[in-house]
């Protein structure tokens, strides 16, 4: 969780079409890119130097720079994301970690991983099988996460959740915080963990970045218990990414 470098991307105007597993509207594009600009502008606060790419309007998910890719000591690995729409991301995502990081590897497979189902710890990196990252996917990863030093556990994302990580964040070198339901499925073990309370399970996409916690708009009571256990909460809106199954961690790769 200590970061000096992030990468983001500005949410396209085709984000109204983005992939969604609940329609409850499209998010409003100006809305989104103000929601954006101030997470930007609240990773910067937090001490990292942040790269913002351009839109990309031919992917609608592409604000969620998160899934394509994933950085471990400054080497990219780049992904092979699972939904048909977002596949493309990955190669569309190429140069631009060429110019910003140490290293550019690819993952190899004909399986099927997605950023979002990665939670690094500061020696292991937890993977969550999904609808979206598949076995395969997972086992073609494991040299190139070795490579860098970190164990791969493979682990089962109950299903009905997204990504591993649309239930679960990192807080400190022993801490997680997850929703009850994930928790349960003993992937975290080793970890302590915090649960979010009932009704606020969507808070538990949060962000640590340096000293900060990045929680969303709308749970009091999360950002409470953070606040208690002694963590800095940063409350951010992300009305419209969550409208489109996106939350706080996705939308950088921080490094
Ligand atoms: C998708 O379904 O792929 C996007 N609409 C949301 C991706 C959110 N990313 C994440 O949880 N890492």
């Amino acid at each position: 969780f200590e970061f000096t470098h992030a990468l983001c991307r500005t949410p396209a105007l085709s984000v109204t079409d983005g992939l969604r597993a609940t329609d409850q509207g499209d998010p409003d594009p100006l809305v989104f890119a103000a929601e954006h600009a101030a997470y930007v502008s609240a990773l910067r606060d937090a001490g990292c130097d942040v790269t913002v790419l351009p839109a990309d309007d031919s992917f609608p998910d592409s604000v969620f720079i998160e899934d394509p890719a994933l950085v471990l000591n400054g080497v990219a690995i780049v992904l092979r994301p699972g939904a048909d729409s977002r596949i493309g991301e990955a190669a569309a995502l190429r140069p631009a970690l060429l110019e910003t990081m140490a290293d550019v590897v690819d993952l190899q497979t004909d399986g099927f991983v997605d950023g979002g189902d990665i939670l690094c710890t500061d020696d292991r990196v937890l993977l969550g099988l999904s609808a979206r990252t598949t076995a395969q996917g997972a086992e073609d990863l494991r040299p190139l996460v070795e490579a860098q030093g970190y164990r791969l556990d493979i682990l089962q994302t109950p299903p009905e959740i997204l990504h591993f990580k649309t239930e679960s964040s990192l807080l400190d070198h022993e801490t997680v915080l997850a929703t009850p339901k994930l928790a349960a499925s003993g992937a975290f073990q080793g970890l302590n963990v915090i649960e979010t309370p009932h009704g606020e399970e969507a808070a538990a996409n949060a962000i640590r970045v340096n000293n900060d916690v990045f929680v969303s708009a709308g749970y009091p009571r999360t950002a409470d218990l953070l606040d208690q256990a002694g963590y800095a909460v940063k409350v951010l809106n992300t009305s419209q990414a969550a409208l489109v199954d996106g939350g706080l961690s996705c939308m950088s790769l921080r490094y």
